[in-house]
């Protein structure tokens, strides 16, 4: 068995009830510890007050277990040496049986596999800056241009290239939807220069969006982009001169692949002393209220 689906989430299902995926490399990798577990069972709470099962995903001794216990949730917050598990990375991590964190690429693949249509994340992976020269583009992309998934986060960082990214994803055919928004979101701003596919006002909207992809048989994500809070947003100038410094020492420090991320969210939040990190968690809460409704939406208009 490489997936365990928990009784919960399991029963949820059967009965066309709303289950929301959660990923956990942003637990592992993403917050430190103790407030990355904080944030997980935070978060999941909000789900279940929606009205909503949560399904936090990970990998647990080459198993992949939709639907964490607490218990392993705080495991896998302060374990501290869990390898990052993208797509490519999926086989080995199962075949040694280890403990592995699941990206957004590989969080849409497990939440797939157990039939969870809705995940609610912070934010993707996508094209990183100078990637015509490094050929970086998170595999999160090509997850998102194949695997019936709806992914809701809070935009991209500008630590990518918000517009390669969306050039990526019209590519692919993934429908970029900003919720209550022109403007694509880039995570500790409500806004970026470039503009969304689609402004969608209703949770219900966003449903019918992802069954008609279905019912057409258009396999792939639909990513539905939702701003931070005004109250939690961050200045501009001050988010984007951490960015430009991380950046210049991640490339002085020689930094590459998949450690680059993780790195850049790591420097943005010591040179903000902290700020980042308060903005990050809001956020997540903010999309996993979104993320509920559309659950709920999507399990109305499908039957
Ligand atoms: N962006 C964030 N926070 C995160 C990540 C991205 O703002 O925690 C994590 C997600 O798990 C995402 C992964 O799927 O980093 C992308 O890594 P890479 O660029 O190596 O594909
Ligand atoms: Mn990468």
């Amino acid at each position: 068995m490489y997936i365990r689906v928990n009784e919960e989430v399991k029963k949820a299902l059967e009965n066309n009830e709303p289950v929301v995926a959660l990923e956990s490399t942003i637990i592992s990798h993403g917050m430190p510890y103790p407030q990355n577990v904080k944030t997980a069972l935070e978060v999941e709470q909000i789900i279940r007050n929606a009205g909503c099962v949560p399904a936090t995903i990970g990998i647990i001794d080459g198993v992949g277990i939709i639907g964490m216990s607490a218990d392993e949730i705080e495991s896998f917050g302060s374990r501290g040496n869990i390898e990052k598990v993208s797509r490519r990375d999926l086989p080995m991590i199962m075949a040694r049986k280890m403990w592995g964190a699941t990206t957004v690429a590989t969080t849409m693949i497990l939440a797939n596999m157990a039939g969870i249509e809705v995940f609610v994340t912070g934010g993707i992976g996508g094209v990183h800056r100078n990637a015509q020269m490094t050929f970086d583009i998170s595999a999160d992309l090509q997850e998102l241009a194949n695997t019936n998934v709806t992914v809701v986060c809070a935009g991209a960082k500008a630590i990518l290239d918000l517009g390669l990214t969306l050039e990526y994803l019209e590519t692919f055919g993934v429908p970029v939807l900003g919720y209550k928004t022109k403007k694509l979101p880039a995570f500790y701003t409500r806004s970026s220069n470039f503009n969304v596919d689609y402004e969608v006002d209703t949770p219900l909207e966003i449903a019918r969006v992802i069954k008609v992809k279905r019912e057409l048989g258009l396999n792939g994500g639909v990513l539905v982009t939702n701003p931070i809070p005004e109250e939690y947003s961050m200045d501009s100038n001050v988010i984007n001169e951490a960015i430009e410094e991380s950046l210049k020492l991640m490339n002085e420090e020689g930094v590459h692949g998949k450690e680059s991320t993780p790195y850049l969210l790591a420097k943005v939040k010591e040179i903000t002393k902290g700020d980042s990190l308060d903005s990050n968690i809001q956020l997540v809460f903010n999309n996993a209220k979104l993320g509920s409704e559309i659950a709920k939406e999507y399990c109305k208009v499908k039957k």
